[in-house]
């Protein structure tokens, strides 16, 4: 199937969602699994029929906007940055939940840290190396379970989950995690990401049940 179809055959199910008003439940689920997820035990992978090859040699990742320094990382000098393990749980908008996904990787903060943001900064715009963009509060990422990670369960990530480096932000849908990711933006103004553009909830809290706008 080429991208475009791909994409249109995504956005006509986001609009069938929208439709058929699916809407946050009154009450919020008490247990671990947030409202309308299923858990699964597989790792499904979703994207936009792109899987970028990205040779460790060649790979960058650019991080610019409202900071004092702005950085091109190449591999060398991005895992030369503190690095963490951090366990959380996965939920995608499709509804799928996956338990305790074990990540390492950079921790945002770090990232924050090397680059020295300005007062203005108040939001991040990130991009993958497959077209991918996305948008979240920059209060979010400075979570201690956000990471920019490069191994799961204990091996390098593999290319359909987003080899090198995807983001991962454990309390939002997991769209809002940047596979293949190339930019950090630092912005002062929020700028919509691909499927925040195309009728995805800029909010997306699994908790609350913010899937589409
Ligand atoms: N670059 C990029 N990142 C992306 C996506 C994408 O298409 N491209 N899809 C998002 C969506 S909708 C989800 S649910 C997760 C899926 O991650 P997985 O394929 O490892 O399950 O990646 C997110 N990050
Ligand atoms: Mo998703």
């Amino acid at each position: 199937m080429s991208k475009e179809r791909f994409i249109a055959a995504k956005e006509a199910w986001a609009q069938k969602q929208v439709a058929r008003g699916v809407r946050p439940r009154e009450v919020r689920s008490e247990d671990r699994l947030p409202p309308g997820q299923k858990l699964t035990t597989n790792f499904p992978v979703l994207d936009l029929g792109i899987q970028p090859e990205l040779p460790l040699a060649e790979w960058t990742l650019t991080v610019d906007g409202e900071v004092a320094q702005p950085t091109t990382f190449d591999w060398a000098q991005f895992n030369a940055l503190p690095q963490v393990e951090d366990t959380s749980d996965f939920h995608c908008v499709t509804t799928w939940s996956r338990y305790d996904c074990r990540w390492t990787g950079v921790p945002f903060t770090a990232l924050y840290e090397a680059v020295q943001p300005t007062a203005q900064a108040r939001f991040v715009y990130f991009t993958g190396y497959d077209g991918y963009s996305t948008n979240v509060p920059l209060e979010a990422c400075l979570d201690d379970d956000v990471l920019l990670a490069t191994h799961f369960d204990g091996q390098p990530i593999t290319r359909e989950h987003g080899a090198p480096v995807r983001v991962i932000i454990p309390k939002l849908y997991a769209w809002k995690g940047a596979k293949f990711v190339k930019g950090v933006h630092f912005l002062a103004d929020d700028k919509l990401g691909f499927w925040e553009v195309r009728g995805y909830s800029n909010g997306a809290d699994p908790w609350k049940e913010e899937r589409y706008a």
